[in-house]
C-alpha cells in the first residue's frame, strides 16, 4: 500500500492523486453501454423470448427451466442451510427490519394559518425489484437488505432477480417470504423488471447493486422506473489518529476483497500509525488473492499535515463507507455513505448484521444521499387543507403572486372559491 504525504517533496503527487479520486465517477458505463442498449431493445421487443435468449447464454437458463424460483425450492434450500446460519440470516433480518422501522418516516400536520393546515401522508410504492448479484460471491445479505425494508415499508409485491443464485440467496429468501424470485441477470433482468414481460410483470422501481452491466441498464432506463442509485465497485476510508493497525488493515483487506476495483485508504496525520497499517496491510493481504490486486491497484494512506487536513480530506472523497476514531469525529464529517465509530466496529458487521444497510453511495454520491434505506420505498405525498377563512386568510398573497407572473386564471381560481358560499 503506497504511502503518500500530502505536504513538502510529495505534496503534488498527493494533490494529483487526489484529485483522480474526486474525479472518480460513481461508474463509467460507456463502454458496455452498445451491448446493455442492444440487450434492453431485444427485451422491450421480444419479452419474454428475448429475456430467455439472454438468461440462456448469461444466467445458464436451460430451454426448460422456469424463470421463476418456487417457493418449495427456496424452502428446501432453507432446509439444507446449516443452523448456525440460519440463525446469523434469522439475526441480519430482524436488525434490519428494526432499522428499516426507525428510519419509516412519521405522517405529520402543520397548521400553517388559522384554517389552513398541511402535512404529509406516507405511501409505499406498490412494487419494487430487488436486485442480488450473482458473480464472484453469493449475496444473501444484498437479499435481505433490498426486500427487508420494502417489506417494512408495506410494498406491496417485491421481485427478486438474481442469476444462477446460491442456496445460501435461495435461503434468504424463504426467510424473506419472497414469492417472486427470477433467476435470471445482467442487463436483461434489469430490462425486465422496467419493461414488464409475459411472466415477469413491470415494477416502479428498482434497487441494489450489480455489475457494470446491471448499473449501465438501470441508469438507461431511469426514466421508464425509479432506480435507487448508480452502485459502483465498494470503497473504505478510514480516517484515524488513534486507531490499533491491524484492525485498521483488516478492515482495508475486508472490502478490498469484494472487486479488483475497490477503493481501500487510510487517511491520517499519525505517520507512525500510517507506516504501521502499511506493514500490516502487507502480511494481511498476502492470503487474499482480490484485496491483493485491489490494494495494489488503488489503495493508499496518505499521511496528511493536520488532523483538520485529513477530516477535510475525507469530506471530498464522500466514501462508501468511513471508518472513525471516535463519535466525536461525526462532528466533522459531511459527506459518506455509513460511519463505523470506535476499534470495535469492523465493517463488515455493517456488510451483515447491525441493521443499517449496506446497499451504500459509492463514486461521491455520498455528496448527495445515503444508503439504501425504507424512504427508497415510500412517498411523501403532501396534503393541504383549507377552510373558508383559512383561504381569506392566505389568498390575497396567492393572487398577489400570481398576477406577478402574469397568471391570471390562477388568480382568477382563488378569487373564485373566495367568493363562492356552499
Ligand atoms: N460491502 C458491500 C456489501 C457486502 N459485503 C455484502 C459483504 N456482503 C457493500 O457495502
Ligand atoms: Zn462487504
Amino acid at each position: 500500500m503506497k504511502l503518500v504525504r500530502t505536504f513538502g517533496r510529495s505534496a503534488k503527487t498527493a494533490a494529483a492523486l487526489i484529485e483522480s479520486l474526486e474525479q472518480r465517477g460513481a461508474v463509467s458505463t460507456a463502454s458496455v453501454e452498445p451491448v446493455v442498449r442492444k440487450i434492453v431493445a431485444d427485451v422491450r421487443k421480444g419479452g419474454d423470448a428475448g429475456l430467455r435468449r439472454y438468461a440462456a447464454k448469461f444466467d445458464g437458463l436451460g430451454p426448460k427451466d422456469a424463470l421463476l424460483v418456487s417457493r418449495e425450492e427456496m424452502q428446501a434450500a432453507w432446509d439444507e442451510t446449516a443452523p448456525e446460519l440460519q440463525l446469523a440470516m434469522q439475526t441480519a433480518q430482524a436488525n434490519i427490519r428494526a432499522f428499516a422501522e426507525a428510519q419509516m418516516p412519521a405522517e405529520w400536520t402543520l397548521d400553517a394559518a388559522v384554517g389552513v393546515k398541511t402535512g404529509q401522508i406516507v405511501r409505499p410504492l406498490a412494487s419494487v425489484g430487488c436486485y442480488v448479484p450473482g458473480g464472484r460471491y453469493p449475496l444473501p445479505s444484498t437479499l435481505l437488505m433490498t426486500t427487508t425494508p420494502a417489506q417494512v415499508a408495506g410494498v406491496e409485491r417485491i421481485v427478486v432477480c438474481s442469476p444462477k443464485p446460491a442456496k445460501e440467496t435461495l435461503a434468504a429468501a424463504w426467510l424473506a417470504g419472497v414469492t417472486e424470485f427470477y433467476r435470471v441477470g445482467g442487463a436483461q433482468a434489469i430490462a425486465a423488471m422496467a419493461l414488464g414481460t409475459a411472466t415477469v410483470g413491470r415494477v416502479d422501481k428498482i434497487v441494489g447493486p450489480g455489475n457494470l452491466y446491471v448499473t449501465a441498464a438501470k441508469i438507461m432506463l431511469s426514466s421508464e422506473c425509479g432506480i435507487d442509485m448508480p452502485a459502483g465497485p465498494t470503497e473504505i476510508v478510514v480516517t484515524s489518529e488513534t486507531g490499533h493497525a491491524a484492525g485498521i488493515a483488516a478492515d482495508l483487506v475486508a472490502q478490498a476483497e469484494h472487486d479488483p476495483e475497490t477503493l481501500a485508504v487510510l487517511i491520517t496525520s499519525n505517520a507512525a500509525l500510517g507506516q504501521a497499517v502499511a506493514n500490516e496491510v502487507k502480511l494481511q493481504a498476502k492470503a487474499n488473492k482480490l484485496a491483493k490486486i485491489s490494494i495494489r491497484a488503488r489503495g493508499c494512506i496518505f499521511v496528511t499535515a493536520t488532523v483538520t487536513e485529513a477530516q477535510e480530506l475525507t469530506n471530498r472523497l464522500a466514501p462508501e463507507h468511513l471508518s472513525v476514531d471516535s463519535v466525536k469525529d461525526l462532528k466533522w464529517v459531511r459527506n459518506a455513505g455509513s460511519v463505523f465509530v470506535g476499534p470495535y466496529a469492523p465493517q463488515s458487521m455493517g456488510d451483515y448484521v447491525s441493521g443499517p444497510n449496506h446497499v451504500l453511495p459509492t463514486g461521491r454520491v455520498g455528496r448527495v444521499r445515503g444508503g439504501l434505506s425504507v424512504m427508497d420505498y415510500v412517498k411523501l405525498i403532501t396534503v393541504q387543507t383549507y377552510t373558508r377563512a383559512g383561504l381569506k386568510a392566505l389568498g390575497p398573497h396567492a393572487i398577489a403572486l400570481a398576477e406577478a407572473e402574469g397568471l391570471v386564471g390562477h388568480a382568477e381560481s382563488v378569487r373564485v372559491k373566495m367568493g363562492a358560499r356552499r
